[in-house]
C-alpha cells in the first residue's frame, strides 16, 4: 500500500475514537506498521507515536477534571455553601436514599448526588463541596466544581446563621466571577438552633430566604415546595396513575398526550381536568388548554 494511502487508512481508523479506545487503536496501528527506520513509513510511525502521547496526556487531563455528575431526574439542584453549612445533612434529610456520608468525608473535591421526589417527580440534588474559594481563577482545584454548577438548573445557597454572612458572600462571589447565574434561594440551616432568616433577608434582599432544620419535617416540606417553585416545571398527574410528567411551561393537553404516545397527541380531542387550571373538578377542556402545576388529567380521544 502506498504510504499516502496508508496514512489515510490510519486516520480513518481513528475517526471518532477518544481516550482508551483511541489509545488501543493507535497501538494496533503501530503493530501493523512495517518497522523501517527511515523513509515515509518511519515518519508515519513517528506521527502515530506522537498521537499516542497526545492522547495519553489528554486522557489524564480529562480525568483530573471529570468530577461531573450524570444527570438524573427532571431537574438538577445544586447545594452550595461554606464547609459545615449543613449541606450533607440536608441532602440526607431530603433524599430517599441513605447516603453514606462517611464515604465522602475525605473526598471533599467530589460532588455528591442524591435523588429525591418532589410531588412524585424525581429531582436530583447535588452537594457541591465547600471548596469554591478561588475556583474562578482555578485555585484550590475547585474549578471543575464550577463545571458541575453550570449544569445545575437551580441553586440552594446553604448558610449556617451562626457564622458570618461574609462566608456566604464569598461563595456567591465565586459564582458571580464564573458568570454562573441560576434561579436561587438561600437556606438558613440549623433553624432549631438559631433563626437566621431575618439577618439573611437583610443581607440579601434580592433572594428568598427559608429557614430549615433537618430535625423539623415541616420545614423540609416547605423547602421541597420552594425547590419546586425554583425549578419552575409544571407537574401533571395522569388520572389512571403512574409517574407524573414534568414539563416546561406552557403545557397544553397535547403536550401531555405526547408524553404518553405520539398517536394519542394527534388524535386527542381534549381532556378532563382536576386541579389548579380547572374551573371545577373534571372540567372538559380542549386540546390547547393550558395546564397548571398539580393538575390531574384524563386525555380524551
Ligand atoms: N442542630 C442542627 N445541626 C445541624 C443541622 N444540619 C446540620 N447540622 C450539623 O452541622 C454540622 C455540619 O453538617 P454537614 O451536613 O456535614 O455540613 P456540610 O455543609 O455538608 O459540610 P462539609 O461537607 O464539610 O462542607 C454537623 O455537625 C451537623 O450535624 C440542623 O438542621 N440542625
Ligand atoms: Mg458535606
Amino acid at each position: 500500500m502506498p504510504h499516502r494511502t496508508q496514512m489515510q487508512v490510519i486516520k480513518r481508523r481513528l475517526v471518532g475514537k477518544e481516550g482508551t479506545e483511541r489509545i488501543r487503536e493507535l497501538r494496533a496501528i503501530l503493530g501493523d506498521l512495517p518497522g523501517y527506520r527511515n523513509g515515509p513509513y518511519a515518519d508515519i510511525r513517528k506521527w502515530v507515536e506522537a498521537q499516542l502521547e497526545q492522547t495519553r496526556t489528554r486522557k489524564r487531563v480529562v480525568h483530573r477534571d471529570s468530577v461531573s455528575v450524570r444527570r438524573e431526574g427532571a431537574a438538577q439542584v445544586a447545594l452550595v455553601g461554606a464547609p459545615n453549612a449543613g449541606k450533607s445533612s440536608l441532602l440526607q434529610a431530603l433524599s430517599d436514599i441513605q447516603i453514606k456520608t462517611g464515604d465522602y468525608a475525605f473526598t471533599t473535591t467530589r460532588p455528591v448526588p442524591a435523588l429525591t421526589r418532589i410531588g412524585g417527580v424525581l429531582v436530583q440534588l447535588v452537594e457541591i463541596p465547600g471548596l469554591l474559594e478561588g475556583a474562578a481563577e482555578g485555585r484550590g482545584g475547585a474549578r471543575p466544581l464550577l463545571g458541575v454548577l453550570r449544569n445545575a438548573d437551580v441553586i440552594l445557597f446553604c448558610h449556617d446563621p451562626a457564622v458570618p454572612v461574609d462566608d456566604l458572600r464569598a461563595v456567591m462571589h465565586e459564582l458571580e466571577e464564573a458568570g454562573i447565574h441560576r434561579p436561587a434561594t438561600i437556606v438558613a440551616t440549623k433553624a432549631d438552633e438559631l433563626d437566621g432568616t431575618g439577618q439573611l433577608r437583610a443581607a440579601f434582599p434580592d433572594l428568598d430566604v427559608i429557614g430549615v432544620s433537618v430535625l423539623d419535617e415541616a420545614s423540609l416540606e416547605l423547602l421541597r415546595d420552594a425547590i419546586w417553585r425554583l425549578i419552575g416545571l409544571v407537574r401533571v398527574y395522569l388520572r389512571d396513575g403512574g409517574e407524573p410528567v414534568a414539563l416546561q411551561p406552557p403545557v397544553t393537553v397535547v403536550d401531555v398526550a405526547n408524553t404518553i404516545h405520539h398517536e394519542l397527541a394527534t388524535r386527542c380531542t381534549g381532556a378532563r381536568v382536576w386541579g389548579p387550571s380547572a374551573r371545577f373538578p373534571g372540567q372538559r377542556v380542549g386540546r390547547s388548554h393550558s395546564l397548571g402545576d398539580g393538575d390531574t388529567v384524563e386525555v380524551l380521544d
